[in-house]
């Protein structure tokens, strides 16, 4: 989930950064002058090199994890589960660099370039094969949940290039180096906290838990807590494995689907052509949105499809009837593509809040029909 600066932007990085630049070099010099000689024949630690990531970090970090392990205990789970996860754990300046560097919004591309990228021949090549690999489960998949198999694929497309691009950070060590970092410290905390759960279950490997720098792990790219919720069984040994079992992947996506509100027998949504003198005020929402805010502002209120058709809408697609309510996007504005979007389309802003990601998973899945 979360690919790039869809969900993690946000302010108050470089005010913490700044605040941090302007601390290390006090705590350094501290720290050389009461190691200073003559206080002890006793040996003296080495004096921190430059280039050594600032030592009070990792003597706070060291301090952080210790209070989180005592919450876990507290919490009732087992020692042996909290220390397999979280013991001897290291602060990742890596993590915390490649958080720094999210892109702010307003600065993505188009989502003509978007699309262009994550919907193309190879990602559709790969996909046809793996799409002929697990074809019965998602035969069997879509019987019980009633989510398509082509949509489970748009997602496991999107998600991982099916499995080429998973990610091979340790994921609670990301965790905690971004929980105690502090920026949505509740958030990673409480995501730190579910790999801990996954493990006292007891049947994925502690090192398996392995996914993005930002804690999306395996195919699927859940977070922790969304394999506690979502993540099946699909090929029977009791394991649900995002990671390696193509038949768990399937019923694991599926059931995130599923539980965000997907409804068999209506699609995501089409493309449509949007007539040159359509009054955009006509059709505005005006109910702000209380999740997903910024993505669903850019959507029209509902319409019923009979009322798009009235007002000139056309599309190249079979249109759902009439009395089907959609709402319109032009991710790149007027002008651009324009797409009316059905109450599916909401599923697939659950796993990942973005129009671009959104609707590039639906045109995958189409092309995967
Ligand atoms: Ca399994």
């Amino acid at each position: 989930m979360a690919p790039a600066g869809a969900v993690w932007h946000g302010a108050g990085v470089f005010a913490r950064l700044a605040l941090l630049l302007a601390l290390a070099p006090g705590l350094a010099a501290a720290r050389i002058t009461t190691a200073g000689p003559a206080t002890s024949f006793a040996p003296q630690p080495p004096a921190p090199l430059l280039t050594d990531p600032p030592h009070g970090v990792d003597a706070d970090f060291a301090a952080w994890l210790a209070g989180f392990r005592a919450d876990e205990l507290a919490r009732g789970l087992p020692v042996a589960a909290v220390d397999a996860t979280v013991g001897g754990l290291r602060y990742s300046p890596r993590v915390v660099e490649l958080d720094r560097a999210q892109p702010g919004t307003g600065t993505a591309a188009s989502f003509a370039d978007y699309a262009g990228r994550h919907v193309e021949g190879l990602i559709v090549a790969r996909g046809r094969n793996v799409r002929a690999d697990v074809g019965t489960d998602l035969a069997a998949t879509e019987a019980t949940t009633g989510v398509p198999g082509t949509v489970v694929l748009g997602i496991w497309g999107m998600e991982s290039s099916f499995g080429a691009v998973t990610g091979t950070f340790d994921v609670p060590r990301s965790l905690a180096t971004l929980a105690f970092d502090g920026r949505r410290r509740d958030l990673f905390t409480r995501e730190l906290a579910a790999t801990v759960d996954i493990v006292a279950r007891g049947t994925i490997p502690r090192e398996r838990l392995t996914g993005s720098w930002a804690g999306a792990m395996g195919q699927t790219q859940f977070l922790p807590s969304t394999y506690l919720a979502a993540a099946r069984d699909g090929d029977g040994d009791g394991r649900a494995d995002i990671w390696l079992s193509r038949p768990d992947i399937v019923r694991s996506i599926a059931t995130k689907l599923a539980a965000d509100g997907w409804r068999a027998g209506a699609g995501w949504g089409f493309a449509v052509t949007v007539p040159p003198g359509l009054d955009r005020g006509r059709v505005r929402n005006l109910v702000l949105p209380t999740t997903c805010i910024t993505v669903l502002a850019k959507h029209s209120r509902w319409i019923p499809i009979g009322e798009w058709r009235a007002l000139g809408l056309t599309t190249a697609m079979l249109w759902p009837p009439d009395d089907a309510l959609a709402t319109l996007v032009e991710p790149d504005g007027p002008g651009g593509r324009a797409f009316l979007t059905l109450g599916n389309y909401r599923a697939l802003l659950g796993y990942n809040c973005s129009n671009f990601y959104a609707l590039s998973v639906g045109l995958l899945s189409d092309e995967l029909r």
